[in-house]
């Protein structure tokens, strides 16, 4: 199925680049001699397949109906859960909008854009109550970025956790978002000089907010209308959403209703209560607003089991918080030697980076690692050294280098090494 479709593009990725391995390597197991049997001619070959418009909104194959989001299980408060993303079974590096993972602290509110407004007030010239309209009407940008929530891979903190990546990385997905940058309409209401602080504030029955940075709001802070093309999925905040690139997901603002302007920080329950960081020394880490440098290889990972020794691609997501990745290294033998893989274009600001290693596993127990490197130079920790720096009590910002171990029977398992 996917897997074999997949292994098959490698493969002549692999045979393109010559990267050193004969045809005769890859293996006789792989395919069927061309002149072994006739073809055959299926029964969806011979009749008139589905209309047009069988599915007004298109769907995809029903082959593929195991794709889908995944969730750990519903949390004990109603509506507040989440739904992760298939990793494992996406292709570069744009998330297909419904499978984009879900955190929600009070469910999905289904609201009407004609209804909906956007009160931005404080300390302002102009407080300003804006319609949908208004907003669509002024100039738009659109910005492929990656949204990860920073609980994302917490569970890794007390040694390795879930057994998937999926279930692991899942909270981390990267789309092309469309909307007005934040700038323009601060610019229409005119922040006073004391404004240093925006409280953004959702229109769920959680009422979320987070206190936002002037100066990242100045910089390149959207208020997204438009996801991978169409307007947003009520999940993703429809009908308006903040969205702060690089940032921890918390902080994009869903389903966006009121901006104030302030000049301190707001101290609410998601930046003191929750979204802090304990440390070692009893005192915690707040407002840690960047998500840093990270990668994960998506295949192999526990999600599958190689069948067979032979040729693989290993290929695997980059990101951070900073800018672009620069390098990722990746490596075969538990971290004792690393070669550099080949990162696939494009290589953006702040999204998604694939990249990509030809791998010949010749059936002996393993270890596999990717190691990103982001344009400032940072490079992704160990999960030791992330541990002696923050100690076990966080929950959040767990960015360490990720081990998945093949064992002889092909299969994969989360360890850390
Ligand atoms: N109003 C509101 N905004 C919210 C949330 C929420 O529950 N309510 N969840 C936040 C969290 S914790 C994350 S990680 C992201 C998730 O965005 P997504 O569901 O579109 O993936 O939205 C953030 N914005
Ligand atoms: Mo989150």
């Amino acid at each position: 199925m996917s897997r074999e479709t997949k292994s098959e593009a490698g493969r002549r990725g692999f045979l393109r680049k010559g990267a050193g391995l004969g045809s005769a390597m890859l293996g006789a197991a792989l395919g069927t001699n061309a002149r072994a049997e006739p073809l055959q001619v299926a029964p969806w070959s011979k009749t008139p397949g589905e209309p047009a418009l069988w599915h007004p909104y298109g769907q995809p194959s029903i082959f593929e109906k195991d794709v889908v989001r995944r969730s750990r299980g519903a949390a004990a408060m109603p509506g507040a859960n989440s739904s992760m993303t298939p990793l494992q079974n996406l292709y570069g590096i744009i998330t297909p909008s419904g499978l984009v993972f879900e955190r929600h602290h009070a469910g999905i509110p289904q609201i009407d854009p004609q209804q909906h407004r956007l009160a931005v007030h404080g300390l302002v010239a102009r407080p300003t109550i804006f319609t949908m309209d208004d907003l669509v009407r002024l100039p738009s940008v659109s910005r492929i970025h990656f949204l990860e929530c920073s609980g994302n891979t917490g569970r890794e903190w007390k040694g390795p956790g879930t057994a998937s990546l999926q279930l692991s990385h899942g909270l981390l997905s990267c789309c092309e978002w469309t909307g007005v940058p934040l700038a323009t309409v601060l610019e229409e209401v005119g922040i006073q000089p004391e404004g240093a602080w925006i409280l953004a504030e959702g229109a769920d029955s959680a009422a979320m907010s987070r206190s936002i940075p002037l100066s990242k709001a100045l910089d390149d802070a959207l208020l997204v209308y438009a996801q991978n093309g169409e307007r947003l999925r009520p999940e993703h905040g429809y009908p308006l959403r903040l969205f702060l690139p690089g940032f921890e997901g918390n902080m994009s603002v869903k389903w966006l209703r009121r901006l104030k302007i302030g000049s301190a920080p707001f101290m609410t329950r998601e930046e003191t209560s929750k979204y802090t960081d304990s440390l070692p020394d009893g005192t915690a880490r707040q407002f840690t607003f960047l998500m840093e440098t990270k990668s994960v290889i998506t295949f192999p990972a526990p999600d599958f089991r190689l069948k067979e020794k032979g040729f693989y691609e290993i290929s695997g997501l980059a990101w951070t918080g900073r800018g672009r990745i620069k390098r990722v290294d990746v490596s075969i033998d538990g971290g004792r030697s690393w070669s550099v893989a080949q990162l696939q274009e494009p290589v953006l600001d702040r999204a998604l980076t694939r990249f990509c290693l030809p791998w010949h596993w010749d059936g002996a127990a393993t270890v596999l690692q990717s190691r990103a490197i982001d344009e400032t130079g940072f490079v992704q920790p160990q999960a030791r050294q992330l541990v002696d720096a923050r100690g076990f009590e966080s929950n959040y910002h767990f960015n360490a280098i990720q081990s998945w171990k093949v064992a002889t029977d092909g299969v994969v398992t989360n360890v850390q090494v």
